[in-house]
């Protein structure tokens, strides 16, 4: 409770299409410019997807790379790679994302229905990521779809020990129409659960669509952290599309400050986080 605001910016995701989304930063250069100016308002985190020439999201290792190097070269800001990708990447992609050497990368805990598809993630193949990030210092960050899947985790880290850096830090994603719904209520049984995970687990908390303001405000409330950005929601009020990833940090920022917990700089993150 004491300490201060964690925050991620989920700018691009796999979701949405720039046609109908627009301010949705696709390029390497309109990253870029998202990046430094959500870090210079106060993220700390960078959750990345990319996409390709036709704006379609990829795992393509050769852009990876760059796009991990580039973030490094022009920001502080921690580089997230999403392992997650598009609900249709086969898992070697996935797996393979690894060898663009982030400094973290998320690892969900366990298979979701995702709207009309299903976001698959076998035991084997968690396990796989959980092992593969250990051997290479990669700090994962344990996506939260559902509530099981914290019993998932704490299985996972029973079994195979914690992650690279020693501590462990979660994501709740909440709201996503197959997983656990986007409440304040769901918030704090997630929070009761993480107790049963290692002393010292860290929670941040996002909530899809229109249950991102409830999940923010739960979040801050019970000692949470926070991620925002155009990956969870394209739109900023009822009616009102989001103009930028900036205006949902700035959001964010806002909330923090009033919770009395201030955004964490990329160094004070780098400490909670053991990155
Ligand atoms: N795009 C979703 C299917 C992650 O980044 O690890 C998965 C996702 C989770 O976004
Ligand atoms: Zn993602």
């Amino acid at each position: 409770m004491t300490t201060g605001t964690l925050i991620t910016v989920a700018p691009t995701g796999a979701e949405s299409a720039k046609a109908e989304v627009p301010a949705l930063p696709v390029t390497l250069d309109e990253l870029l410019l998202t990046a430094k100016e959500c870090e210079a308002l106060g993220a700390a985190v960078i959750h990345v997807h990319i996409r390709d020439d036709e704006a379609k999201p990829t795992l393509d290792p050769g852009r990876l790379r760059d796009t991990v190097a580039a973030l490094r070269e022009n920001t502080d800001l921690i580089v997230q790679l999403s392992t997650g990708g598009a609900v249709t990447d086969p898992e070697a992609a996935r797996l393979a994302v690894l060898d663009a050497r982030p400094d973290m990368a998320s690892c969900t805990m366990g298979t979701v229905n995702f709207g009309d598809d299903v976001f698959l993630n076998r035991w084997e193949f968690i396990v796989d990521l959980h092992t593969r990030m250990q051997e290479r210092g990669v700090v994962p960050e344990y996506e939260i779809f559902d509530l099981g899947h914290l019993t998932a985790l704490q299985r996972l880290l029973g079994k195979y020990g914690l992650p690279a850096g020693g501590h462990v830090h979660v994501d709740f994603v909440m709201g996503v129409p197959g997983g656990m719904p986007g409440t304040a209520e769901a918030l704090v049984a997630c929070r009761q659960a993480v107790r049963d995970l290692p002393e010292g687990t860290t929670f941040s908390a996002t909530g899809i669509g229109r249950s991102t303001i409830p999940v923010m405000l739960a979040s801050l409330a019970t000692g949470g952290h926070l991620r925002v950005g155009m990956e969870d929601t394209v739109t900023y009020a009822k009616g009102q599309p989001v103009e930028s990833n900036m205006q949902l940090v700035a959001r964010a920022v806002a909330a923090a400050q009033l919770a009395q917990r201030p955004p964490l700089t990329p160094t004070g993150a780098r400490q909670l986080l053991g990155v």
